[in-house]
C-alpha cells in the first residue's frame, strides 16, 4: 500500500468508528499551517505568546544546560518562530533539522531560515512523526542530540500515545541526548476554552478546514458549510474536545463508500491535553526521562521543560 492509500485507510476507520474521529494532523494542509499561525497571534490564544516570554526570558540557562555543537531535532516546527530564540542563542549549534507534516510551509520555513542564518546547517524533513522516519545526516558530528518539542503539541495526543511519542524521542535523543518541550499546564476552565473559541471566528475556519482538506486531497464530498465548531474543555479529563457538528442528516461518500453523518453527531478532530507539572513528570519518567529544569510563567499557565535521560 501507499503512503496516500495507508492515510485513506486510517481516515475510514475512524469515521466509521461509532464515535467518529480524524486525526488532527489533518488539519495542517499549507491553509491549515496558515490558520494555525493566525491563531499563534490572537488575543485569546495565549500558548504561544507565554511560551514566548519563557523562552526569552530564560534562553540563557537553556543554551548552558544543551552546551555547544548541538544537533536540534524539532517535531512539529510549523513556521519555527519560537526556534528563532534558541537559534540565536545555542552555541555554536551543529545543525538545525525541523521535521514536519505540511510539506510547503516546512519548506518555506526552512528557506527563509537558512536565509536568517547562513552559518547554520538546515535540514528539514517531511514525515509523518508518528511513524519510524530516517533523520538526515549532518555534515557536523553533533556532540549531542536535543529533542525540541514545542507548543504543546504532545497535548494533541492521547496519554498512551504521548508516552509512546516521547519514548520515540527517547531513542532519538541517544546517550547524551535532552528534550526541551514546551506543556500547557492545566488551569481556569474559562482561559483554556477561551483560547479555542476566539471571538474573530479562526479556530472555527481552522477546524473547518480539515473537511477541506479531505475534499481536496482525497476525494471526500464533505459539505463544509453543514458543519460547525465545538470546543469545549473536559475538567475531569483535563483537556479541549475540539469537534465538527453536523448540521443535519448527511452522507459523505468516498470510493463508493457512503458514511452517514447524523444531525447534531459529532466528529472529534481533536483533543488538546492540559498537564499538572507532576502529571508531565509521571509519563516523562516512565518513557525513560527526568524532568532536569522547568521554567513557567508567573501565573504558571504554560512550562517549558528540559528533560535528559533518567
Ligand atoms: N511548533 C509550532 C507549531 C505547532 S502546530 C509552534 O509551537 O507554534 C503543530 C505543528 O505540528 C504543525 O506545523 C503541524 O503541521 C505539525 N504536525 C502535526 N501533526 C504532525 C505529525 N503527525 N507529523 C509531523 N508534523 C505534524
Ligand atoms: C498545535 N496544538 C498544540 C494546538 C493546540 O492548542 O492544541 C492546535 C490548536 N487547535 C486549535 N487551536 C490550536
Amino acid at each position: 500500500m501507499t503512503a496516500r492509500s495507508d492515510e485513506l485507510a486510517e481516515i475510514l476507520a475512524g469515521l466509521k468508528q461509532p464515535q467518529k474521529m480524524i486525526s488532527p494532523k489533518y488539519f495542517y494542509d499549507e491553509r491549515g499551517s496558515q490558520l494555525f499561525d493566525a491563531i499563534t497571534h490572537l488575543p485569546e490564544y495565549y500558548p504561544t505568546e507565554t511560551e514566548f516570554r519563557i523562552m526569552r526570558d530564560n534562553v540563557d540557562e537553556i543554551a548552558d544546560l544543551v552546551g555547544p555543537q548541538a544537533s536540534l531535532i524539532e517535531y512539529g516546527s510549523g513556521s519555527s518562530r519560537k526556534t528563532r530564540v534558541l537559534l540565536e542563542h545555542l552555541y555554536d549549534l551543529a545543525v538545525y533539522v525541523p521535521v514536519d507534516i505540511s510539506e510547503d510551509h516546512l519548506i518555506a520555513t526552512a528557506l527563509k531560515v537558512r536565509g536568517e542564518f547562513p552559518d547554520l546547517e538546515v535540514l528539514p524533513v517531511v514525515a509523518d512523526f508518528t511513524q519510524p522516519f530516517a533523520l538526515p545526516d549532518p555534515a557536523i558530528m553533533p556532540r549531542r542530540n536535543v529533542v525540541y518539542f514545542p507548543g504543546s503539541t504532545i497535548g494533541n495526543f492521547t496519554h498512551d500515545a504521548a508516552q509512546h511519542l516521547l519514548e520515540v524521542m527517547y531513542q532519538e535523543a541517544g546517550a547524551d541526548g535532552a528534550m526541551l518541550i514546551g506543556v500547557d499546564l492545566q488551569k481556569d476552565p474559562a482561559i483554556i476554552e477561551r483560547a479555542y473559541n476566539d471571538s474573530a471566528g479562526i479556530t472555527a475556519e481552522f477546524n473547518l478546514n480539515m473537511l477541506t482538506h479531505l475534499n481536496r486531497e482525497f476525494g471526500f464530498d464533505f459539505d463544509v458549510g453543514a458543519y460547525t465548531h465545538s470546543a469545549i474543555y473536559d475538567e475531569d479529563e483535563g483537556r479541549m474536545v475540539i469537534e465538527l457538528i453536523s448540521q443535519r442528516d448527511q452522507v459523505v461518500t468516498i470510493d463508493g463508500e457512503t458514511i452517514a453523518v447524523a444531525d447534531g453527531e459529532a466528529i472529534l478532530t481533536e483533543y488538546s491535553h492540559k498537564y499538572t507539572l507532576e502529571g508531565f513528570a509521571n509519563m516523562a519518567q516512565r518513557a525513560g526521562f527526568a524532568v532536569r529544569k522547568v521554567w513557567t510563567d508567573a501565573d504558571e499557565l504554560f512550562s517549558v521543560q528540559y528533560c535528559v535521560r533518567g
